[in-house]
């Protein structure tokens, strides 16, 4: 299930191309489809921000996987039981929140990947591993194939961005422009030059290091301001946002046509 998203989403990164999709705060699966049916890469399901427990999240990734779009689960914390869980349930990748030191990155890794890159939790009757239909063998290899994405998102990530980066094992170095803004003293501020420069000089590092280099984007010219620093792991918005935006516009073009018509 898993295998081919994740396949095709490495290549597409390999060959230097950008993905993109949304963060997801739904509890109903049907978003989540229609987010693949639109052709969107990936969805991260917010577990940090939003209100979707486990069992919904289990039913947000069969929707994902149903409809070929990658399912990334943001978990609440860097430990080892909403990392654990969030894979069992066959999340295709993992998105850990305020990564700020090496060792924090370390955790991220070792909770998160089987042996010998990892200690990940073993259990091989979750969804993940077809409640043990799977070979054992392939369950063990295959599973260590996830996306792990470490947001850095702090004055302390800054500091530490090169520890950080010699950790092996992570695969996207995800900037959030919005905590970053708050620990830089702009709180909410995202393209302030302060954030974008410090924004910046991560993209740099990132890339330096051979590693794939993600953030967060809400409005178009942000897509492209980051999308030609070379950022290749672009999500843009959150559904609530997008649906919000559409019914505003949507209401804006009714007012006007009442306006002509009534
Ligand atoms: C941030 O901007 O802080 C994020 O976590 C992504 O929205
Ligand atoms: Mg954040």
């Amino acid at each position: 299930m898993n295998d081919l998203l994740i396949r095709e989403f490495r290549e597409r990164l390999r060959d230097g191309k950008a993905v993109f999709g949304p963060f997801m705060k739904t509890c109903d699966p049907g978003f989540v489809e229609a987010a693949g049916y639109a052709g969107m890469d990936f969805a991260i399901l917010d577990m940090e921000h939003g209100p979707a427990g486990i069992q919904s999240m289990q039913n947000n990734i069969r929707a994902a996987q149903n409809s070929g779009i990658l399912p990334v689960i943001r978990v609440q914390s860097i430990t080892e039981d909403a990392i654990g869980k969030a894979l069992d349930i066959g999340a295709a990748g993992v998105e850990i929140p305020k990564v700020s030191t090496a060792q924090d990155a370390e955790k991220a890794v070792k909770y998160a990947r089987f042996s010998p890159l990892g200690e990940r939790g073993v259990c091989r009757f979750v969804r993940a591993a077809h409640y043990s239909a799977l070979d054992k063998d392939v369950y063990f290899q295959s599973a260590n194939h996830i996306i792990v994405v470490a947001q850095v998102e702090g004055r302390e990530a800054i500091e530490n961005i090169d520890e950080i980066l010699s950790v092996e094992g992570i695969d996207i170095v995800f900037i959030g422009p919005y905590d970053l803004s708050q620990s830089l003293g702009v709180p909410g501020q995202v393209t302030h030059p302060l954030v974008e420069k410090e924004m910046g000089r991560i993209v740099e590092r990132v890339k330096k290091k051979g590693i794939v280099a993600g953030t967060f984007t809400d409005s178009r010219e942000m897509m492209e301001k980051w999308m030609k620093a070379g950022v290749q792991y672009i999500s843009y918005s959150v559904d609530m946002g997008i649906f919000y935006d559409s019914c505003r516009q949507l209401t804006e073009q009714f007012r006007q046509m009442e306006s002509v018509c009534g």
